[in-house]
């Protein structure tokens, strides 16, 4: 249902891997790369390079939608009608991301009822970040900004991905997830030109996320599992640590403009560096919540299967219109 994949050979079909990924082949795939050429859907690729692919463009699709729930849940709530306009645009847009992500997985051969399964058994992973709660709207504000904003940091290298489909999709992404960050931004400035409750409830929010978004680059470079390949294959332009280092250089000046301190006492400029210090994160916590164990993901996910279940006849439905109309337009030709 609903797959875009072009004809791409099954398994079955197929030659035998080891014939079909000749020497020749893998080297003309890797010189394209090298070149800082683009593979495209029709391209032979390496299976492995497929499968990678595969994985990270659905678990990000996947953070996308469930990253939905926590800021989705502030919106009978929020504070007046135009703050109300602003974030019910910014979750669509997150919907949005997903959709664009789903289908440029599947144009390579995935298709999206065979990724959501996998969200649904809690085999696929997603982002880290959205098994944590959003207590008050001072968080709304925080996600956009600091979530946000480490989403980007993480995802302007992607629109140079060597994958064609996949930075196409992060182009748009990323624009958008600009006006993201800048209305959590906005919301948090006017929260702190308020009152000392209003000052109290940002400062315990970013007490509460900044590490969590820290986390969110994934595990550091040495035990970084795929970076090593991905980078070869230019999937990844730069490494979990260095992207965590530069959103932290850019995030301490935003903080102070903010009057917000951030929650880390080892947080100090180095000059000799030319970046801030920081002190050791929790990779405990962060495993726990990756592998099923943080505070929502259990929430998380039972929201998402439910969603998916009460929406099954609207895509039924879709799919007998789909039908019908293909049926009358062979009937009239
Ligand atoms: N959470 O070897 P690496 C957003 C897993 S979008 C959970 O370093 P890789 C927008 C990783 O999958 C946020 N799992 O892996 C928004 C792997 O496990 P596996 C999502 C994580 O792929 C904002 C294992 O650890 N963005 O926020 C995490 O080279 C506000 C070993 O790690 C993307 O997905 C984590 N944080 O690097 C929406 C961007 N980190 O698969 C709503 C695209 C690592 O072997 C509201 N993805 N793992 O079982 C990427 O850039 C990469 O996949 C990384 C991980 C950097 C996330």
């Amino acid at each position: 249902m609903y797959t875009q994949s072009l004809s791409i050979p099954d398994a079955a079909a197929a030659p035998p891997a080891k014939s079909v990924e000749s020497a020749h082949l893998v080297q003309k795939f890797q010189s394209r790369i090298d070149d800082d050429g683009r593979i495209e859907p029709q391209d032979w690729m390496p299976e492995a390079y497929r499968k990678t692919l595969v994985r990270q463009i659905s678990q990000h699709a996947h953070s996308e939608i469930v990253g939905m729930l926590p800021e989705g849940n502030w919106i009978s709530r929020a504070p007046s009608l135009k703050a109300k306009a602003i974030l019910i645009a910014k979750v669509q847009d997150e919907g949005g991301h997903g959709l664009y992500l789903y289908s440029a997985a599947e144009t390579l051969g995935s298709s999206r009822d065979e990724m959501l399964a996998a969200l649904h058994s809690g085999k696929a992973k997603y982002s880290s970040i959205f098994n944590y709660p959003a207590l008050n709207w001072a968080d709304v504000g925080v996600i956009g900004w600091l979530v946000d904003g480490a989403a980007i940091m993480n995802q302007i290298p992607l629109c140079r991905c060597s994958y064609g489909p996949y930075a196409r999709a992060m182009i748009r992404v990323c624009k958008e997830e600009s006006f993201h960050q800048r209305q959590g931004y906005a919301s948090l400035l006017t929260l702190m030109r308020g009152t000392q409750a209003q000052k109290d409830m940002v400062q315990d929010a970013v007490n509460r996320w900044w590490w969590k978004c820290l986390a969110m680059f994934g595990p550091p470079d040495s035990d970084s599992h795929h970076s090593a390949q991905a980078m070869k294959w230019g999937i990844k332009r730069i490494s979990n640590d260095d992207l965590r280092q530069k959103f932290i250089d850019a995030t301490v000046p935003q903080a102070e403009v903010l009057g917000v301190k951030l929650p880390d006492p080892d947080l100090k400029w180095n000059e000799a560096r030319g970046h801030y210090d920081f002190g050791p994160i929790d990779w405990d916590e962060f495993w726990q919540t990756v592998n099923g164990n943080g505070p929502l993901n259990k929430e998380r996910l039972a929201t998402r299967v439910r969603a998916s279940e009460e929406g099954a006849w609207v895509r039924e439905a879709a799919l007998a219109r789909a039908r019908k109309q293909a049926h009358t337009g062979k009937e009239a030709a």
